[in-house]
């Protein structure tokens, strides 16, 4: 057993507990507020959550750096060392509107480089992992590599704050493909093209914990996973993203290229 193995024991079971106390939530009044916009909220659930997290990451593993979206954790400029990256629901609006469609997600990374992803659809009870090198789950189920078919084969999500910004986009992508599909949780939509329900997955500006579990999953059944334009994601830098199988891929980057987008 080495030092990651205990990590993923660990993880698993923070995870699970962190899921059944948002359900114990459901019936309790939450406590909403706004950040940069009206889309854009964060509940006392949230606050909540990343605190559990924090208190066991420290108490375990005293000294490992946390980055956490709401802002608990650490100050990270530099990925050196393990740093633990935590978004403790993903999804906050469906979270408040649907009690559905909402992830939690952790990612340990050693510097700079992905090591452990876990995205946890808490009401499809669907925890999907990967530990790099070692292959992607969904629960128990290995995730077999992708199959890399055309982008005319498959279904392709776009985040609604990417389709507000780029109007053509959706009837770009939409005829080029089988179709479109919204979700509005970046961590559940990484984990369908992951397991083969879409075949990619396009976004504006996601932060840090939005894609650090769900690159390394991704990536570990074969996905390409990049900025919009195709360009490295740098993990400390909120970015546009797009994932896709390698032919998918290829093909959205050219369509937006001659789309100017
Ligand atoms: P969140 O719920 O953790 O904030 C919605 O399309 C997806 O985009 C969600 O995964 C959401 O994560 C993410 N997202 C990233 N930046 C956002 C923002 N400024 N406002 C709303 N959602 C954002
Ligand atoms: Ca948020
Ligand atoms: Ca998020
Ligand atoms: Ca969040």
């Amino acid at each position: 057993m080495d030092r990651f193995t205990e990590r993923d024991q660990l993880i698993r079971k923070w995870i699970y507990a962190a899921a059944a106390t948002i359900k114990e939530s459901f019936d309790d009044e939450l406590d909403i507020e706004r950040k940069s916009n009206r889309n854009d909220l964060v509940t006392n659930m949230d606050k909540a959550i990343e605190k559990q997290f924090i208190e066991k990451i420290q108490h375990f593993f005293p000294g490992e750096r946390i980055l956490g979206e709401e802002g608990l954790g650490d100050e990270i400029s530099l990925l050196d060392g393990v740093v633990w990256i935590i978004d403790p629901i993903d999804g906050t609006l469906n979270f408040v509107k649907q009690q559905d469609d909402f992830a939690i997600m952790i990612a340990i990374y050693e510097d700079g480089k992905g090591q452990l992803g876990y995205i946890y659809d808490v009401m499809q009870d669907k925890l999907y992992s990967a530990r790099t090198g070692k292959g992607a789950y969904c629960n128990k189920r290995l995730l077999p590599t992708i199959e890399d078919r055309p982008l005319k084969e498959g279904l392709v999500a776009i985040s609604s704050a990417l389709m507000s910004k780029e109007e053509g986009l959706a009837r770009t992508v939409g005829r080029a493909s089988s179709g479109v599909r919204l979700i509005g949780s970046a961590g559940i939509e990484t984990a369908h093209v992951a397991s083969g329900r879409l075949i990619g997955y396009l976004a504006a500006t996601l932060a840090p914990w939005d894609i650090a579990a769900g690159k390394i999953i991704a990536e570990e059944v074969g996905l390409i996973y990049t900025k919009l334009n195709g360009d490295k994601v740098d993990l400390l830098q909120k970015t546009p993203v797009l994932v896709a199988s390698p032919t998918a891929h290829k093909e959205i980057i050219e369509l937006l290229k001659s789309q100017k987008i």
